[in-house]
C-alpha cells in the first residue's frame, strides 16, 4: 500500500485509467477482510459505507470505496455465487471483485 500513502505521487487524474483501476483493485483486496466487518466473505453497501467513514480514510481510498460502491449491483452480478443476496442486501465477493476488474478495458 506505498503508494496510496504518499502525497506527492501523480494525481489520479494524471495516470492511465489502467493503473488507477489497479491501484484500486490493490486496495480493496488488500483491505477486504478489515472491511468485512461480519466476515462472511461478502462486502455489503453497509460495510463499504463504514469502511468510508472510518476516520483514517485517504482522499483516494474514498474515491476507490465510492467507485465500488456505485457499481456495487454490478460487481455482485460478475460471477454467480451462492449469496450475491445475504438478508436481502447485495454483498461482493473477492472473487466479484476479481473477475469484474480483469474485464474491464486498460
Ligand atoms: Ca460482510
Amino acid at each position: 500500500m506505498q503508494e496510496l500513502d504518499d502525497p506527492f505521487q501523480e494525481s489520479a487524474a494524471s495516470q492511465s485509467a489502467g493503473a488507477v483501476l489497479s491501484q484500486l483493485l490493490d486496495f480493496i483486496l488488500a483491505s477486504f477482510s478489515s472491511f468485512d466487518l461480519n466476515k462472511d466473505g461478502f462486502l455489503t453497501r453497509f460495510e463499504i459505507e463504514r469502511a468510508l467513514q472510518a476516520p483514517e480514510r485517504t482522499i483516494k481510498e474514498a474515491a476507490f470505496l465510492q467507485f465500488i460502491l456505485v457499481r456495487m449491483n454490478e460487481i455482485a452480478d460478475t460471477v454467480t455465487d451462492e449469496s450475491e443476496v445475504l438478508n436481502g442486501e447485495i454483498g461482493i465477493s473477492i472473487d466479484d471483485l476479481k473477475t469484474y476488474f480483469a474485464a474491464l478495458p486498460g
